[in-house]
């Protein structure tokens, strides 16, 4: 009998991978949480039925929610990722150069268990002594802790359930409040084909806190489209300018690309119209 998994990113289109094994399926108090072996795409993570993260093409969207920000500021050294519990994020942020500590706020314990249990390469950085991880809700998190961070970076789920208030004007405040005079943050965005609603949303919120507000772009495989959005509001830094040439090694990110994924085609411009 073959097994597939399906994500249905639009009630009539779906991305289907032939499974070799299931690994974990479980309801966590936050959301239903699949881990399942793949061909195509190695092993994939996903919660509540949306493919969140997969060996294969985890590097182009770690690296681009990290390194973007983090060299267009010139010394991110106290970083906070919201959401993010399969530790990709982490790992870049940790292994960035400067970077002091990296915060991981995380609702859902389960998500990082299911990562130290099977994406070694994304769970490596737990334990490193520049990583700090905090189960807790991220929205009550940044509340409380005003000029706090040089680069704040919201690795959520779509803007359903627990992460929904992640997208909202108020949340963008409190973020703002978190950063210190120079901080910068950054979303994940959704995608300019499927979510120029959810786009719209994260753009304008943003703008509406941030002086500096930029949408970029990367091709990521597995989620819906293929090509995904991030949404940077800087206070004082222009994002879309490298600082650094080397940043270590990456499979996606240069500063070329970095410069380019701020080009947008004219119909994602005009989402933002
Ligand atoms: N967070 C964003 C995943 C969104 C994907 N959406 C979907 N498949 N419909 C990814 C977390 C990786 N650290």
């Amino acid at each position: 009998m073959e097994l597939w998994v399906t994500e249905y990113q639009t009630p009539s289109l779906g991305l289907s991978c032939k499974v070799t094994e299931t690994l974990r399926n479980e309801q966590t108090r936050f959301q239903h949480l699949t881990v399942v072996e793949t061909i195509q795409y190695g092993r994939m993570l996903l919660l509540d039925g949306m493919v969140q993260t997969t060996d294969q093409d985890e590097f182009v969207y770690h690296e681009m929610i990290s390194r973007v920000a983090l060299n267009s500021h010139p010394c991110p050294a106290q970083v906070l990722i919201i959401g993010g519990g399969d530790g990709g994020t982490l790992r870049e942020v940790v292994s960035y150069p400067g970077v002091e500590k990296g915060t991981l706020v995380e609702i859902d314990e389960r998500v990082i268990q299911a990562s130290c249990d099977f994406f070694p390469g994304l769970s490596s950085s737990f334990n490193s002594a520049r990583a700090e991880v905090v189960i807790a809700d991220g929205i009550e998190y940044v509340k409380n802790r005003p000029d706090s961070f040089d680069v704040v970076i919201v690795d959520s789920t779509e803007p359903v359930g627990p992460a929904r208030q992640l997208f909202s004007p108020e949340f963008y405040q409190n973020v703002f409040q978190a950063l210190h005079d120079d901080g910068m943050l950054v979303v994940q965005s959704e995608s300019p084909f499927l979510n120029p609603d959810v786009i719209r949303m994260a753009y304008q919120g943003i703008a509406s806190s941030f002086p500096i507000t930029r949408l970029y772009l990367a091709n990521i495989p597995t989620y819906p489209s293929g090509l995904w959005s991030f949404t940077i509001g800087s206070k004082q830094y222009n994002p879309e300018e490298p600082l650094k040439k080397e940043v270590g090694p990456g499979r996606y990110y240069t500063p070329d690309v970095h410069r380019a994924a701020f080009n947008l085609p004219t119909f994602v411009k005009n989402i933002l119209e």
